[in-house]
C-alpha cells in the first residue's frame, strides 16, 4: 500500500496514537488520529499530499480545481494546487456568523468539476458539508480523496450522496502496516479492528435530514466505569449497577424516619440508588442518616439527596455543608439546577470534591410545561462537561449528552403511563432506558403506592435492567 513509507512517520509525529482515548462524540476508542499538527513536520506534510494527488491520478480523476475540507486538509489542498497548477478554492466555516460573507473565496465557475480533499473520514459529514456548499454555488463534485478511511460507515455515506471517496490508506490497512513493521502487536490491532467493526454509521436516507445516526456498540455499564476519566462516584455506582443488575433508584419520598430505614433495608438489594427527600421527614436527627449510611454500605447502594440547590455559590455551599442536615456528611450524590450559572455548581464543589461526592445537573424536568427544555438544557449539558471533576451526570428524561461518562437518571416513571394531579407525568421503564436512551429510572410512587413494595421493586427493577440489556442488543 501506498501508505507503507508515512505510516510510521505519522505515528512517530503523534498524528496517529494508540491507547485509550474519549473521543469528541463521547465514544472510547483505542485509536486516536488527528493530523492538525502536520503542519510542524513539512516533509511529512508534503508525503501526505503527494500521496493524495496520487490517489486521484490513478483513480483516473478528472477535475477543475480542488477545495480541502477546513481546517486540517487545507494546507494538503494548496500543497497540492501550488504543485500542480491547479486552482484551488477555499470554504469558509465561520461565513454563517458574518452573516453576508462569502461561503467559498476563490473564483467559481459554475459547471465545473471540483475535488475535495479531506484527512480522516469517519461519518463523512464533513466532506457532505464542504461538497453541499459547494454544488449550492453551481460547482459538480463527485469524488472526494481522502489519507484516511477510518471505515466506520463514512465511505457509503458519502455514495449515497452521489460523492465517490478514494482513500490512499483504511484504517485496517494502516494496522496491518504497522504490524508488518513492528510499531503495533496483535493485540491492540484486534482491539482496534474490533473498535472499528462496532462503531458503524449507517448511512442517512436520500435528502433526508443530515444527523448522524450511530450503530454503535452500546458501552456496558461495566465498560463505562472503566472509561479513563470516568468520575469516581459514577465509577462506584456503575460498578454497582453491574454487580447487583439494577438500574433502579428508589424515591423514598416518606416523611417519617422509621419507615424510610425500614424502606432502606428491604429494598435496598434491589436499588442502586435511594433518593432521599431529607426535609420532609418530621423527625429528622443525625442519627436517622447515620444508620441509613450504614444500611447503604451493607446493600451497596448510594444515597442520592435531591435537594435541588439553586442559590449562589456560597450560599449552597451553606446549604450543602451545614444547617440541621449537613447533606454533605452522609450524602454520595446531590443535584442542582443550572439557573443560577456555573457559580452554584462551583460552591458545592468545594465543598463535595474533598469529600468525593458527586452531583447531577437538572438538565431536563418531568412536570408538565417545565421550562427546563431546548437551549436551557444544551447550558445544562455545557456546565456539565465543564466540571466533570464534581459533576457525573444528569437529571433528565432522555439521554442529553453523548459522553458516556455522564449517567442519565429519568424521574417521572411508571409502569403505567400517565401523571398525577400536579404536573408529574410518567414514562415506562423502557420508554425511558431502551428508547430514550436514559441509565437509571428514578421510581417513587409505583413502588410506594404497591401493597407489596418489595415485590413491586423487583418488576420495576427486572423492566430497567431488561431494557438496558435489549439496548445493548442482548450482549452484556
Ligand atoms: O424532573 C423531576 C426531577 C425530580 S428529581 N421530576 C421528579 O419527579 N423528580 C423527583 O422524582 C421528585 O421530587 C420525586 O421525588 C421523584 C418522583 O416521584 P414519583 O412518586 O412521581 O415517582
Amino acid at each position: 500500500m501506498a501508505a507503507g513509507g508515512v505510516a510510521a512517520a505519522l505515528l512517530a509525529a503523534g498524528a496517529l496514537r494508540f491507547g485509550s482515548f474519549v473521543l469528541k462524540s463521547g465514544i472510547a476508542s483505542p485509536v486516536y488520529v488527528d493530523l492538525r499538527g502536520l503542519v510542524s513536520h513539512p516533509g511529512l506534510l508534503r508525503q501526505v499530499a503527494d500521496l493524495l494527488f496520487q490517489t486521484a491520478k490513478d483513480a483516473g480523476l478528472e477535475y477543475d480545481c480542488v477545495c480541502g475540507v477546513p481546517y486540517t486538509a487545507l494546507p494538503l489542498a494548496t500543497i497540492i494546487c501550488s504543485e500542480k497548477q491547479v486552482p484551488m478554492l477555499i470554504r469558509r466555516k465561520e461565513a454563517k456568523d458574518y452573516g453576508t460573507k462569502r461561503l467559498v473565496e476563490g473564483t467559481i465557475n459554475p459547471g465545473e468539476t471540483c475535488l475535495i480533499i479531506e484527512d480522516v473520514v469517519t461519518s463523512g459529514s464533513s466532506v457532505l458539508e464542504t461538497a453541499e456548499v459547494l454544488q449550492k454555488e453551481g460547482l459538480k463534485v463527485t469524488d472526494a480523496v481522502v489519507l484516511l478511511d477510518r471505515e466506520q460507515g463514512g465511505k457509503a455515506r458519502l455514495e449515497e450522496r452521489g460523492i465517490r471517496l478514494h482513500s490512499v490508506c483504511t484504517l485496517s490497512g494502516l494496522l496491518d502496516i504497522l504490524q508488518q513493521q513492528g510499531e503495533v502487536d496483535a493485540e491492540m490491532v484486534e482491539k482496534v479492528k474490533d473498535f472499528i467493526r462496532g462503531n458503524v454509521f449507517e448511512p442517512v436516507a436520500q435528502n433526508g435530514p443530515a444527523p448522524v445516526k450511530r450503530i454503535c456498540k452500546e458501552l456496558s455499564f461495566r465498560a463505562r466505569a472503566e472509561l479513563p476519566g470516568v468520575h469516581p462516584v459514577a465509577a462506584r455506582l456503575l460498578a454497582i449497577m453491574e454487580k447487583k443488575q439494577t438500574n433502579l433508584c428508589l424515591s423514598a419520598d416518606v416523611t417519617g424516619s422509621k419507615e424510610l430505614l425500614q424502606l432502606a433495608a428491604s429494598l435496598g438489594p434491589s436499588i442502586c440508588i435511594l433518593k432521599t427527600h431529607i426535609d420532609i421527614l418530621n423527625d429528622f436527627t443525625q442519627e436517622v442518616v447515620k444508620e441509613l449510611r450504614a444500611l447503604a454500605d451493607r446493600h451497596e447502594f448510594l444515597i442520592f439527596e435531591d435537594r435541588k440547590f439553586a442559590d449562589i455559590g456560597n450560599t449552597v455551599k451553606h446549604q450543602y455543608e451545614g444547617g440541621t442536615f449537613k447533606i454533605a456528611s452522609w450524602s454520595d450524590i446531590v443535584n442542582a439546577h443550572v439557573v443560577p450559572g456555573s457559580g452554584v455548581v462551583k460552591g458545592l464543589k468545594e465543598v463535595g470534591l474533598p469529600l468525593q461526592r458527586g452531583c447531577l445537573l437538572i438538565a431536563e424536568m418531568s412536570s408538565q410545561g417545565s421550562l427546563a427544555t431546548g437551549k436551557y438544557t444544551e447550558a445544562a449539558v455545557q456546565m456539565a462537561e465543564e466540571n466533570s471533576d464534581f459533576v457525573f451526570g444528569f437529571i433528565s428524561g432522555s439521554r442529553v449528552s453523548k459522553k458516556p461518562e455522564f449517567l442519565h437518571l429519568t424521574p417521572g416513571v411508571q409502569l403505567q403511563a400517565g401523571g398525577d394531579n400536579l404536573g408529574q407525568r410518567y414514562l415506562s421503564p423502557k420508554e425511558v432506558i431502551s428508547e430514550r436512551g436514559s441509565d437509571i429510572i428514578i421510581v417513587g410512587r409505583g413502588i410506594l403506592s404497591a401493597s407489596d413494595r418489595l415485590q413491586e421493586a423487583e418488576k420495576y427493577r427486572k423492566a430497567a435492567w431488561e431494557s438496558y440489556i435489549s439496548r445493548l442488543g442482548g450482549h452484556v
